[in-house]
């Protein structure tokens, strides 16, 4: 089988998303994520003029090795943009995989080691109370996990918490807007969200949290510890992870666990973090950590130090990324959780799917491939519309990290 032909499609329903699509001469294609959120246009770029004249007359069995010409052969390698690139490239041959071996792609990842995949749900309010009322009805869904943000008493906005009554979506179309932030306000309020959810919910459902990258290590360590009585199933990007060495510090003063890894792109970048053991979950996304084909090289690492896995899976990622996810889940040994944002009406009409969600586990389906496809028609009524996320800064003006 030969790769004749590859397009890529950035369409809009309700947000931006790129989808790459490898064609063969025998008829079968295979789609890929290639959506950077906020910055789609830099992949599209990349995929148009530099990688897919590359893929023409190349074998799509080749993962492996398409995956290294992409990544080694490239002389300049990782971030976002280029492994966004890769990542689409390798989803879509993982696609064409399944579908000409005429099964899911969970088999060629090492078959079911499981029978669905745990999932968390988000919930969010302006205030406590409604952030208590956001979580009841995440569980009345039937998801066992939840991750809960709060609006901060004094604070206009802040991650995580949707404005009105729309689900939260991170990007807004237009300009950046700015939001501002105060670390002391956070601080204060967030243990008495966590105190009040644990007693109404009791000890069974998984809590979750994520500080978006927002707190010093000392900050970090002292939410934690204070956050321990509560049992979280996890405390999401305390620090801004490019300092590995600042997990370490968090590491020694709580045993709340510690989840890392969505704005990582290759396993350099976690590779310390999983080495020492300061995190307890690995959490990249399958579109912006290459592939498949890299992310299972991370999960089998991290095996190896006690570290499961917990893709992100935000609405920012396609449905073929969270398709692309949920194989991946259902297959590696050290699954944690994974991420379950759900995606619009309009976007899973534009990428019908066979992956379902039931009683807390999300599973992939059984058509052969990864089990999404797109429909372009529909996809052309909705353009791409420029779009970015916040900006943050603290309440005296200085830019700080959203
Ligand atoms: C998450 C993430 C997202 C990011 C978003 C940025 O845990 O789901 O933090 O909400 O902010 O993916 O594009
Ligand atoms: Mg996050």
């Amino acid at each position: 089988m030969k790769i004749t032909n590859a397009t890529v499609n950035v369409c809009s329903p309700g947000r931006n998303f790129v989808t790459l699509k490898v064609e063969t001469d025998e008829g079968l294609y295979g789609l890929g994520d290639g959506t950077l959120n906020g910055r789609e246009l830099a992949v599209v770029s990349y995929l148009t003029e530099h990688v897919i004249s590359c893929l023409i007359g190349r074998d799509p069995f080749q993962t492996e090795d398409i995956w290294q010409y992409l990544y080694r052969g490239g002389y300049w390698r990782r971030g976002p943009v280029t492994m966004a690139a890769i990542g689409a490239v390798d989803m879509a041959l993982w696609d064409i995989k399944g579908k000409a071996l005429n099964t899911p792609v969970y088999n060629l990842l090492g078959g079911r080691s499981r029978n669905g995949v745990l999932v968390y749900a988000h919930a969010n309010g302006a205030d406590i109370e409604h952030t208590i009322d956001a979580v009841a009805r995440e569980i009345d869904r039937g998801y066992l996990a939840v991750r809960a943000q709060s609006g901060i008493p004094g604070l206009d906005s802040t991650y995580g918490v949707a404005k009105g009554n729309k689900p939260y979506e991170p990007a807004e179309r237009g300009l950046p807007s700015e939001s501002l932030w105060s670390t002391e306000k956070y601080l204060q309020h967030t243990p008495k969200l966590f105190e009040r959810l644990r007693k109404r919910f009791g000890p069974d459902v998984h809590l979750l949290h994520d500080c978006h990258h927002r707190l010093t290590p000392i900050e970090a360590a002292r939410l934690g510890k204070e956050l321990e009585p509560f049992h979280l199933f996890w405390m999401e990007d305390p620090t801004p992870a490019e300092l590995a060495e600042g997990l370490g510090i968090i590491r020694q003063h709580t045993t709340t666990p510690i989840a890392v890894g969505e704005v990582f792109n290759t396993i350099w970048d976690a590779k310390i973090l999983i080495e020492k053991q300061w995190i307890d979950y690995i959490r990249m996304t399958v579109a912006h950590a290459g592939g498949l084909t890299h992310l299972k090289k991370v999960a089998d690492f991290a095996a190896l130090h006690h570290i499961r896995t917990g893709c992100h899976g935000a609405t920012d990622l396609s449905p073929v990324s969270m398709a692309a996810a949920l194989h991946f889940g259902l297959a590696v040994h050290n699954l944690g959780i994974q991420e379950h944002m759900p995606h619009s009406a309009e976007t899973d009409a534009v990428f019908p799917h066979g992956y379902s969600f039931h009683g807390g586990y999300m599973y992939p389906g059984d058509e052969p491939g990864l089990g999404v496809d797109l429909d372009e028609k529909l996809a052309a009524k909705y353009p791409y519309q420029r779009a970015y996320l916040p900006i943050n800064r603290k309440l005296d003006g200085t830019l700080f990290d959203w």
